[in-house]
């Protein structure tokens, strides 16, 4: 990626983190998706600001898509750091169950309180996350019916939904919020990997290209068999040009048309056709390092 010129923050994202500021009065929880491809990356760090001393749950979703071992290993390591944390996959069937627990929970003692009163609370959940984690997704599976609207790229939410799931039940959607200075590059580029930031504003085929040669340190073997001829020996840069040829992508003159593999290679890899894989592993634990 182009370092830090890219306008990666526009002028919407500034406003829908002025209407969850407006907003967060009414709201008893806060629910972060992110995507476990990349739970690193994909953490808004301006979250703990925002969300300052309101209940919070972590949720892992697209977890179809990413590596077992590895979402696994993630839900110990929040564990351990006592948050509240789960996998899930927005688009399956129990997801409702899995997030209305963790409502519940997260909020029991609220909810408690107000009985004691006589009174029955009605729970207002906020959905957030950065850009194409599948926050509408979820709320729709919670909801049980197409509410609120999703699709295949960032920036499909625009402005705020309330979502009615019971008389006692709300969910707040929000547009999906990054943050104003793009940080770690390796890190914002796994954003760029998971299409959580405009491919508009990205140079695709070196991201494809980057996203090629990670893939083949992580996972060879399903990379080498989605794309024929490329292999161990591909050398780096040529990366794209083994996929187009693969596929027999070729131009005019016999040129390899990279610019359609870049987006065959991020679309595939979006849909998770090349492989489950997980970019990111939890940072070592200074305990269990003592430990060893
Ligand atoms: N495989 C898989 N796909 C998912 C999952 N959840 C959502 N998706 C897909 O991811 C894409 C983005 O989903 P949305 O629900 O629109 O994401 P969002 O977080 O609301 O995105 P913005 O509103 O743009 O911030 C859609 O194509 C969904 O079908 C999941 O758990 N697994
Ligand atoms: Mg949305």
């Amino acid at each position: 990626m182009e370092g830090n010129s890219i306008n990666w923050y526009p002028g919407h994202m500034a406003k829908a983190r002025r209407m969850l500021e407006d907003n967060l009065k009414l709201i008893d929880v806060v629910i972060e998706l992110v995507d476990a491809r990349a739970p690193q990356a994909s953490r808004n760090p301006d979250f703990d600001t925002l969300f300052t001393g309101k209940s919070r749950v972590l949720l892992l979703n697209k977890s179809d898509l990413a590596d077992p071992a590895s979402n696994k290993r993630w839900i110990g390591y929040y564990k351990r750091q006592g948050i509240e944390a789960a996998e899930i996959v927005s688009s399956a069937q129990n997801a409702k169950t899995t997030a209305i627990r963790l409502i519940e929970r997260a909020t029991a003692d609220k909810v408690k309180r107000f009985e004691e009163k006589g009174m029955q609370k009605t729970v207002r959940a906020l959905i957030a996350g950065i850009p194409n984690v599948g926050k509408s997704t979820l709320i729709n599976r919670i909801a049980g019916s197409v509410r609120a609207q999703t699709g295949d790229k960032p920036g499909v939410t625009k402005g705020k939904q309330w979502v009615k799931i019971t008389p006692h039940l709300e969910l707040l959607d929000s547009p999906g919020l990054l943050w104003p200075k793009l940080g770690d590059v390796r890190l914002s580029e796994h954003l760029a990997f998971l299409g959580s930031i405009n491919d508009e504003i990205l140079n695709l085929e070196e991201l494809s290209e980057h996203l090629l040669s990670t893939l083949r340190q992580l996972t060879p073997d399903a990379l080498f068999e989605r794309y024929k001829k490329l292999d161990a020996e591909t050398p780096e840069g040529g990366l794209l040009s083994a996929v187009a040829k693969s596929r027999g992508f070729i131009l005019k003159g016999g040129v390899y048309d990279t610019e359609r593999a870049a987006r065959i290679v991020l679309d595939e890899f979006r849909a998770g056709r090349i492989a489950r894989v997980t970019l990111e592993q939890p940072p070592k634990e200074e305990d269990n390092a003592e430990a060893e």
